[in-house]
Order: C-alpha cells, then sequence, then structure tokens
C-alpha cells in the first residue's frame, strides 16, 4: 500500500490510453502512469477473442496515424483483421515506444475522488495503492463492459456458458457439443458461422433481425500493402477529413436521383465491394427515409437470394429498423450457416426466452437442449465503463448522479463538476459512428494540446461549464435527429439494450470532420465553454 503521486493517471492500456501515454509522458514530459485491469495492452481487443472476431474497419484505417515510421514498419494481412493480429499490432506498438514500462497491468482502478482543496485526483486500486494525479483520464473504451441479461436460471445451466466479450484465453471447444448463440448482433453474425463449423449443433436464438453486408475479407495482395506504404499522407489525411474516419471517399450521389436501372448497377457494384464501402456509395443512406428504404429493399432481396428454407430467410428479413440506423454488420457467410443441416434458427421475437434450466434454454413454446451457451448480447455501452470507475467530482458529486438522467458531457470530453478529468471519446463525441482509431488520435492530441496549453498559460485547472455542456447536448441531440439513428429504438446508441438505462442518443452524429473543426474552434477561441483557472 502506498501513495504514488503522478501528474496523470490514464485508465486503459487499449489504442487510447497507449497514444495517450505517449503524447503525456514523451511529449509534454509529464509523469504519467496507466492503469490497466488486463495482463497485457489491448484495451477491448484483450478481451474479445471469440471465434471470428474481427474489425469492421479495414485494416489499413484501423491503425495509428501518428507516425509515419511506425506505419512504415508495420503491414497488415488482411482487409479486415482479426482480433489476434490487432494485439500484435498494439504489443509491437507497446515494444516499439516502450509503453509497457508506463503501464501497471493486471491492476483495476476501485475509485477516483476529485480533492477539491488540493485540485487533485486521488484514485484507489485494487492492488491496496492509491495514486495523486493533477490530470485524471478514462481511456476506457466505449464497448468494454458486457452486457449479460438477466434470464431467470442461468445459475442453474449445468453446462458452460460465455459472453463474447470476456472470452476465455484458451479458447472454447464446440466439437460434439449442442451449442445455443443468443443475440444476433456484429458479434454473434460473426461468430455464428465460425461456431456453426465446428459444433454438433448450433441454436442460434434471434430476438431482432439485422441487415448484414458481405465483408468480402480476403489477404492484402503484394500491391495493396506497397499502396499502403506509398500513399500514407494521402489516407490518413482521407481518413482525417471525413464524416466516418474511414480510408474510403463517400460518393456524392443521392439514391433517389438514380434511375431504377442505375441504382441496381451502383448497389450491386457496391454490394461487390462489401464491407462499409458499401454505403458509401451514396451520401443519404442515413438522412433520407425513402433512400434508405430502396437500400434496404436491395439487402432483403439479397438475403432472401442466399437461404434456401423460405420461413427461415423470413424470420431474417422482418427487419424493424432503417438500415445503418444500428451499426451495420459486415460478415463471412453469416446467411448461409443458415443453410446448414446442424443450424437452427429460434424467433425470441414470438416465441420469447422462458428461462435457463440445467440442461438448455426454454422458450414459451420449446425446450432447446445446450451443452454451451453464448451470450452475444452486446454492452453497457459508452458510459458503464466510465461510470464503473467510481468517480466522485466536486462536492463528492458521483459521476453516476451526475448522468442519472443519461450522459451529461462537453464535447465527450469533460464533465462539469469533474475538473481535470477527461473521458477519450466519451459519449457525445463521435466515437463509435466513426472508425476508433481516428477518434481516438484526434480526443488525444486535442487532451495533449490542452494539458500543453495549461502549462504555458500558467493554468491549474479546466472545467467544462454547465451552460457549454447544455449547448453541446442540444447539439448532439439536434445532430442525431437529422439522421435516421434514433429510428432504431433498441440499439445500444440509445442505451436501449440495457434494462433501466436512460434513453439518450449518445454518440455525437453530426461527423468527424465537423467535430474536429469544431475542437479546434474552441481551442483557437481560449477554450471557450470550459472554465480555466
Ligand atoms: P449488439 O449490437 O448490442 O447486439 C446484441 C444482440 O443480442 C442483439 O441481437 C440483441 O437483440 C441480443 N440480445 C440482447 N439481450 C438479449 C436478450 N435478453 N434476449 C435475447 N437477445 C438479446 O452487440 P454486439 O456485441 O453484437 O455488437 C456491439 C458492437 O460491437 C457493434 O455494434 C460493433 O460496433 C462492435 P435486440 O436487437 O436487442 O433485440
Amino acid at each position: 500500500m502506498s501513495v504514488v503521486k503522478v501528474d496523470a493517471l490514464i485508465v486503459g492500456a487499449g489504442f487510447s490510453g497507449m497514444y495517450q501515454l505517449l503524447c503525456l509522458r514523451d511529449k509534454l514530459k509529464l509523469n504519467a502512469v496507466v492503469i490497466e485491469r488486463a495482463a497485457e495492452v489491448g484495451g477491448t481487443w484483450y478481451w474479445n477473442r471469440y471465434p471470428g472476431a474481427r474489425c469492421d474497419s479495414e485494416s489499413h484505417a484501423y491503425q495509428y496515424y501518428f507516425s509515419k515510421e511506425l506505419a512504415n514498419e508495420w503491414q497488415w494481412t488482411e482487409r479486415f483483421p482479426d482480433h489476434a493480429e490487432i494485439r500484435r499490432y498494439l504489443s509491437y506498438v507497446a515494444d516499439k515506444f516502450d509503453l509497457r514500462s508506463g503501464i501497471r497491468f493486471n491492476t483495476e482502478v476501485t475509485a477516483a475522488r476529485y480533492d477539491e482543496a488540493a485540485n487533485l485526483w486521488r484514485i484507489q486500486t485494487d492492488t491496496g495503492d492509491t495514486y495523486e494525479a493533477k490530470y485524471f483520464i478514462t481511456a476506457v473504451g466505449c464497448l468494454s463492459t458486457a452486457n449479460v441479461p438477466a434470464i431467470k436460471g442461468l445459475e442453474s445451466f449445468d453446462g458452460k456458458w460465455y459472453h463474447t466479450g470476456q472470452w476465455p484465453h484458451e479458447g472454447v471447444d464446440f466439437s460434439g457439443k449442442r451449442v445455443g448463440v443468443i443475440g444476433t448482433g456484429s458479434t454473434g453474425i460473426q461468430a455464428i458461422p465460425v461456431i456453426a463449423e465446428s459444433s454438433k449443433h448450433l441454436t442460434v436464438f434471434q430476438r431482432t433481425p439485422n441487415y448484414s453486408i458481405p465483408a468480402r475479407n480476403a489477404p492484402l495482395t503484394e500491391d495493396f500493402k506497397q499502396y499502403v506504404h506509398e500513399h500514407y499522407e494521402e489516407i490518413r489525411d482521407i481518413t482525417r477529413t471525413n464524416t466516418n474516419g474511414q480510408a474510403f471517399h463517400i460518393q456524392n450521389r443521392s439514391v433517389l436521383a438514380l434511375s431504377p436501372e442505375e441504382l441496381s448497377a451502383v448497389l450491386e457494384s457496391a454490394w461487390e465491394k462489401g464491407g462499409f464501402q458499401f454505403r458509401a456509395a451514396f451520401n443519404d443512406v442515413l438522412s433520407n427515409k425513402q433512400a434508405n428504404d430502396k437500400i434496404a429493399e436491395f439487402i432483403v432481396h439479397k438475403i432472401r437470394q442466399k437461404i434456401k428454407d423460405p420461413a427461415v430467410a423470413a424470420l431474417l428479413t422482418d427487419i424493424d429498423h432503417p438500415f445503418a440506423a444500428k451499426r451495420p454488420p459486415i460478415d463471412t457467410n453469416y446467411f448461409e450457416t443458415y443453410n446448414r443441416d446442424n443450424v437452427t434458427l429460434v424467433d425470441l421475437r414470438n416465441n420469447p426466452i422462458e428461462q435457463i434450466t440445467q440442461h438448455g434454454i426454454q422458450t414459451a413454446d420449446a425446450v432447446y437442449e445446450l451443452d454451451i451457451i453464448v451470450f452475444a448480447t452486446g454492452y453497457d455501452a459508452m458510459t458503464r465503463p466510465i461510470t464503473k470507475l467510481n468517480i466522485e467530482g466536486s462536492q463528492g458529486l458521483p459521476l453516476t448522479q451526475a448522468w442519472h438522467a443519461g450522459p451529461r458531457n462537453y464535447l465527450g470530453l469533460q464533465v462539469p463538476g469533474f475538473p481535470n478529468m477527461f473521458t477519450i471519446t466519451g459519449p457525445g463525441s463521435p466515437s463509435v459512428l466513426t472508425n476508433m482509431p481516428v477518434a481516438i488520435e484526434q480526443h488525444v492530441e486535442w487532451i495533449t494540446q490542452c494539458i500543453a496549453d495549461m502549462q504555458s498559460q500558467g493554468f491549474e485547472k479546466i472545467e467544462a461549464t454547465e451552460q457549454a455542456t447544455a449547448s453541446w447536448l442540444e447539439h448532439v441531440n439536434v445532430a442525431a435527429n437529422k439522421t435516421l439513428l434514433p429510428m432504431a429504438k433498441h440499439s445500444w446508441y440509445l442505451g436501449a439494450n440495457v434494462p433501466g438505462k436512460p434513453q439518450v442518443f449518445m454518440p455525437y452524429a453530426g461527423g468527424m470532420a465537423h467535430y474536429r473543426r469544431e475542437c479546434e474552434e474552441i481551442v483557437k477561441d481560449s477554450y471557450a465553454g470550459f472554465a480555466r483557472s
């Protein structure tokens, strides 16, 4: 048990915490430390090792762009990197910049309290140490707190159960096993085809069907790898100047401006490209319902063509939300998997799960005997990874109380009443609506500049004002309502996937490039909306 004095304490050693450590320690020469509950770097990717776990951004965009040298040294092998390759990448980065020396692994933050009189944060860990830090920075990721639904009887299940976001490192042997997967979001859609191949029988429990676009994953060609290295600046600039942080342009073309023949040709070609490039073929996918309907109709037609059994096809295509109003999954052989003899689809919408028994899952109309249950049921996203740190700000105000009606902060970066605390890719910032590493680099660089400016200008304390926070929340709301995103009533963007969670549209939907400009303007305007003293 000791008291450790540092300038900055960062929670989390994923993409964001690693880069924040590098910036504060090596650029600003601060005494900075990262606290990480895992045994290694990786953040969300440390935990997400489920079968089929893979990134949905293309590899050459899903990396740091702050160092050309790093970019030149690293070569991805596939269009969409899998979890193991992303961990290798982050491990390489940690080695290259000697980051591990600044990270306390296997250590969990149990509480963080702001001491008004001393103007510092006291952060406690489960190892019994207390850190005193001027700056407290959460780099905890948006999708790092597993959501295991409270289904009656789970404790009585005789088999094994797993949540995809807490996957055992040694893997799970499905051979000869009857497996049930609950959930058909991005995760279920990735895991289901892989589990189907290795299990005796797979039963998929679907509540809400989903769109999915073929990923068209493939090994990268030598030509493409060379292109990526030779076009470092160009690729970086595309990711930094477009709406979604991806390494391709969104076509300036409306669905509605095309004749049926033209539309069909563009959609077919976009479908062949696959991945998120599919939706980049048009600029009004998420802003115009009529345009979205046409795309949705095309996707549903494609799904139907893949599935042999019309009853199964009907269940998989009875979709209740506009395309991309939930994070749109991309897949490898997802729908084709339902043509296998060892796969059964169960419709929970009409036959909800009543309980889990000793032998399996009981729905309203049947009992499914299982050896293994996989919960692909998502996350208590965006807020819970932060609130579970047990944070108290000025006058002992718990963050859970400040956010009881939903997250309140300015730019997704700072919460009023929590001075010198920063939340990398917090709710209210573009984060999950963009390619995460791009959003992360922008936030880390903004925070670094903010701290550097405080030091050079003689400020000790920075705090978002109530007024700026209120207008920012209004702005986040307006931005969401200009899109079709709020039409997906059950999405985790809205917090609707966790019973009792306040339903507020959390990420900022105004686009990454626009957001970046807003953050830059605020700096130029002497940190307008922040009180510095
Ligand atoms: P998601 O997208 O939240 O999907 C979770 C899935 O689990 C979804 O199909 C849910 O159905 C289903 N679910 C959740 N709770 C239940 C219960 N109680 N019973 C039945 N089914 C349930 O999480 P993912 O992990 O797939 O993806 C999260 C993000 O990770 C993704 O967007 C990417 O950004 C990466 P529902 O739709 O709520 O009816």
